[in-house]
């Protein structure tokens, strides 16, 4: 048993959790890779938006019923992996660039389910911390965002909102201190430090089999 199969025991478990009836979000990555296909076996009569047009394409493909976020005021249930999870309940997500979406589609859920192979629990969250920053004048944002610690742009794609994805590689002691300092600069569109009070449930696969993660 390896980390693949312990994101997949993640995945299948908080597929699961999915009932007929619910509108529910899909994250992005390699975990949820693993959550489509388990999904699409279940078949339930679910509607699903997509953080990111590589999971909009993979779900529909699988012949899950993807559906514009536009228009929709609630999710019941989002599912998502996460790049790091602290015993405190922060995540560090965005390692692919998608975690502006992913925060909207985990704020407007009644519950976010976070799914992850044991290897991404840590006791305290280390850099990088993904930032996606608007162009316009992204000059002036790197250097305002530089007095917290050096920042790299990352050499991938515009978000599909057109944004720049950078990580942030200073150090820090309190992610609730850095989030609220990056929530406070303009030209940062998001950042990928999600608090605990977003966090309903982490499904964590260890050794083939699920156990739950920190909790509050
Ligand atoms: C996408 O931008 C990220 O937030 C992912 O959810 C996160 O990086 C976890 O991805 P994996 O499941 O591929 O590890």
């Amino acid at each position: 048993m390896g980390v693949e199969d312990d994101k997949r025991v993640a995945a299948e478990a908080a597929a699961r959790e999915v009932a007929d009836g619910m509108v529910v979000g899909l994250g992005t990555g390699t975990t949820v890779s693993y959550l489509i296909p388990a999904l699409a076996s279940r078949r339930p009569e679910v509607r699903y938006v997509a953080t990111s047009p590589t999971t909009a394409t993979a779900a529909r493909r699988a012949g899950l019923n993807v559906i514009d976020f536009e228009g929709v005021e609630r999710l019941d249930l989002a599912i998502d992996g996460a790049d790091q999870v602290a015993a405190s309940r922060w995540l560090v997500k965005g390692g692919g660039g998608a975690h502006t979406r992913e925060k909207i589609v985990a704020s407007a859920a009644a519950r976010f389910v976070v799914i992850v192979s044991s290897n991404k629990l840590v006791d305290r969250l280390t850099p990088p911390v993904p930032l996606e920053l608007l162009e316009f004048g992204i000059d002036a944002t790197l250097r305002l965002i530089g007095a917290l610690g050096p920042v790299r742009l990352r050499d991938v794609p515009r978000s599909p909102d057109g944004g720049v994805i950078a990580d942030l590689m200073a150090p820090f002691d309190d992610p609730g201190v850095l989030a609220d300092r990056l929530d406070s600069l303009a030209g940062v569109v998001e950042h990928g430090l999600f608090p605990p009070a977003l966090v309903s449930d982490v499904i964590v696969g260890e050794d083939g089999r699920v156990r739950s993660g920190p909790t509050r």
